[in-house]
């Protein structure tokens, strides 16, 4: 790329001769008594600026410099440098909260690099823009970085780092931080700084660093997109110093390179252990499958589907991704496992819980521990994410011995798993494998018809039924090349019961770590990689998630980034609303609702929050509050026509609790 000179061309003579002469033309015609100046007819009135433009002294008193002619950088900036290196691997957007910490690459991203791979996309909080990033990259197959203020802003995105960490999803963090305390700014910015900020997200990190010099932030920023694109993917974090960005290239004569990027590739379960694997699974009177996060790609899902049919054996598909087409007739909920010889589960985030179930009904309020599966069951493991184990944050879950564990990637090892099950079947078990199919087919009706007949229960509810709120939706959008991009909330699981996802983005998963307020951003970022697909992208939206960082909503308008968001708002925390009752049932007590529908403290209402006016006022469409049902299928209807315009637009709907 060639360089240019940094040196704006305006010299500051002719550039304080301009701020004069601009001061004086806006003084000179005011405004009488608040009346319109006059325009052209049908010409819209010229947008006048809230305060004049700030003379020298102005300017001075805001930001703290005496008024001195502000020296120039000889030579060129090292953050032009850090956006060469960023060019060079494919990330196309940074959603980011601007800060000073991190100004000097944020000048160098929007003037160098021309705003372009990645370009700066404005986020009201950091949350959102870690989550912007989560949700893109389920569609997109490819990270985006997220420029963040070192400490609190690095504070704000935590929950939605973590998030992405238990989700096994790859995003940069590039964190600002002013390091040399004799030379940064005092006051705001050393409250910004710290000696480490990345120790804030290094227990949910793959990795992270502190590059001290040019080529090191080359090696640096090859080596994290690396490590987080290697499967188990994973967030990882960069500390970016100020004066490292700032001060011109210097890097004592030595000429700087960028590492070129080859990708790893992802690991694959020992040939021995996929042999054993085959032998047990072929000789199975009843194997079942379980995935959580399989199929990474469309070709997991395929992969998935020769592995079933070719054992003809039941597939629960938990939904971390979507792994099984849930129109196939091998699709199966979890109970599939009780009767199950042997089971081998994919990228499973808790296989304690596959086998075991926990309720929470003990004598003295602790759960009880009871068995779901048999005890002689044989138990199959491939799971990435053993390689990606650290101590401190238990999204490890409870241990569980299994008899065949390969630490490995569970999309990579499928192909060979496939052959060597093949390979064992012998001819006199084919005949019992085709029975046991004929079975399946049956079964699947039969669940198909009765979730059918659980939907209709309480079609007519005011509000609305969820199984109604979301077949209504589905009504309008199933001619089209849809994503459900995230349901937030608790709707009974009904999208994924009724919906015929079959294609990987039919489904993203959830967010990974549970960490609530995960639901609006990354709808908005995975909308914005199905915004380069053509797909329409609708979300079920909650009322409670919504509320954590709902400027988001603006962030989609302002980028003009198509999502129909159809809202689940029961008004409430529903989740903790039954976790209060139970307690207070537990303690012969009758909870406390005070005035509202729930116990005090997990209702949302009184007053109603007006989500419709809210999405409007962030330049949304927006229409509700819906509580009569007869009404739903229209608003959703003209909103799917506001998306197609390329515009958000959200339906406000009173729902049931769940
Ligand atoms: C950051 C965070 N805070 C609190 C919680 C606890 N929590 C779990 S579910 C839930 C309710 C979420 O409300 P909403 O999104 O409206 O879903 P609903 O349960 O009402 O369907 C809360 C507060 C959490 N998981 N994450
Ligand atoms: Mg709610």
């Amino acid at each position: 790329m060639s360089r240019k000179d940094p040196r704006p061309e305006v010299s500051r003579r002719k550039f304080l001769a301009g701020v004069a002469v601009a001061g004086a033309a806006t003084t000179v015609a005011p405004v009488a008594n608040g009346a319109t100046p006059a325009t052209a007819p049908g010409a819209a009135p010229a947008r006048r600026p809230s305060a004049l433009p700030p003379n020298m002294h102005v300017a001075a008193a805001e930001t703290g410099t005496p008024p001195k002619e502000l020296s120039r950088i000889k030579g060129t900036p090292g953050s032009d440098f850090m956006v060469d290196v960023i060019k060079t691997l494919d990330i196309k957007y940074a959603p980011s909260n601007c800060a000073s910490s991190f100004r000097a690459i944020h000048e160098s991203m929007i003037n160098y690099g021309g705003n372009k791979m990645p370009e700066y996309l404005t986020v009201t909080h950091e949350e959102s823009g870690v989550g912007m990033a989560h949700g893109y990259f389920k569609i997109a197959g490819k990270p985006l970085m997220t420029l963040c203020h070192g400490t609190v802003g690095l504070q704000h995105a935590a929950m939605a780092v973590y998030n992405a960490w238990c989700d096994r999803v790859p995003l940069i963090i590039i964190g600002g931080n002013d390091l040399d305390a004799a030379h940064r700014p005092p006051g705001v910015p050393t409250f910004h700084s710290a000696q480490d900020i990345n120790a804030l997200v290094r227990d949910f990190t793959k990795w992270d660093d502190t590059p001290v010099g040019l080529q090191h932030f080359a090696q640096s920023f090859v080596r994290a997109y690396k490590i987080a694109m290697t499967p188990p993917y994973g967030p990882v974090a960069i500390s970016l110093d100020a004066g490292l960005q700032q001060e011109p290239m210097k890097n004592n004569g030595e000429k700087l390179y960028i590492p070129r990027y080859v990708p790893s590739s992802p690991p694959q379960g020992d040939t021995g252990a996929v042999k054993e694997a085959a032998r047990l699974l072929a000789n199975a009177e009843r194997p079942v499958i379980v995935a959580d996060r399989a199929a990474r790609t469309e070709n997991g899902v395929r992969l998935l589907v020769q592995l079933a049919e070719l054992l003809q054996a039941p597939v629960v598909d938990q939904g971390g991704r979507m792994n099984f087409p849930k129109t196939h007739y091998l699709s199966r909920p979890l109970p599939a496992v009780s009767n199950a010889d042997v089971i081998i589960g994919l990228e499973l985030s808790d296989f304690w819980a596959v086998v075991n179930a926990w309720i929470d009904n003990g004598e003295h309020g602790i759960g009880i521990n009871t068995t779901r599966a048999k005890p002689d069951t044989k138990l199959i493991s491939i799971n990435s994410s053993e390689l990606l184990t650290k101590a401190n944050y238990q999204d490890f879950q409870r241990f569980q011995s299994v008899d065949v564990s390969m630490p490995a990637d569970a999309e990579a090892t499928l192909p060979a798993l496939i052959e060597a099950v093949r390979a064992a079947i012998s001819n006199d078990r084919k005949a019992a494998i085709e029975k046991r199919g004929e079975a399946a087919r049956k079964a699947f009706a039969e669940q198909r018809e009765r979730t059918k007949q659980a939907a209709a229960l309480a079609w007519d509810a005011s509000p609305v039924s969820t199984a109604r709120l979301v077949m209504e939706t589905w009504a309008q959008i199933k001619d089209l090349d849809w994503s459900l991009v995230a349901s937030s909330g608790n709707v009974s699981n009904w999208p994924n019961r009724l919906w015929p996802m079959e294609k990987h983005y039919h489904w993203l998963g959830a967010s990974g770590g549970y960490g609530v307020g995960y639901g609006a951003p990354a709808s908005v970022g995975a909308a914005l990689a199905n915004r380069d697909f053509g797909r329409f992208s609708v979300s079920i939206q909650s009322d409670g998630d919504l509320m954590y960082a709902p400027g988001v909503l603006w962030t989609a308008a302002k980028h003009k980034i198509p999502l129909l968001a159809v809202m689940h708002n029961n008004r409430g925390y529903h989740q903790e609303v039954m976790h209060v009752q139970r307690l207070s049932n537990f303690r012969n007590r009758v909870a406390s609702l005070g005035g509202d529908m729930g116990p005090v403290g997990t209702s949302i209402e009184n007053p109603d929050i007006e989500y419709h006016k809210l999405a409007e006022s962030m330049g949304w469409w927006a229409k509700g509050p819906i509580k009569d049902p007869a009404e739903l299928g229209p608003a959703i209807k003209q909103a799917v026509a506001a998306v197609k315009s390329g515009q958000p637009a959200l339906v406000n709907v009173w729902t049931q609790p769940r």
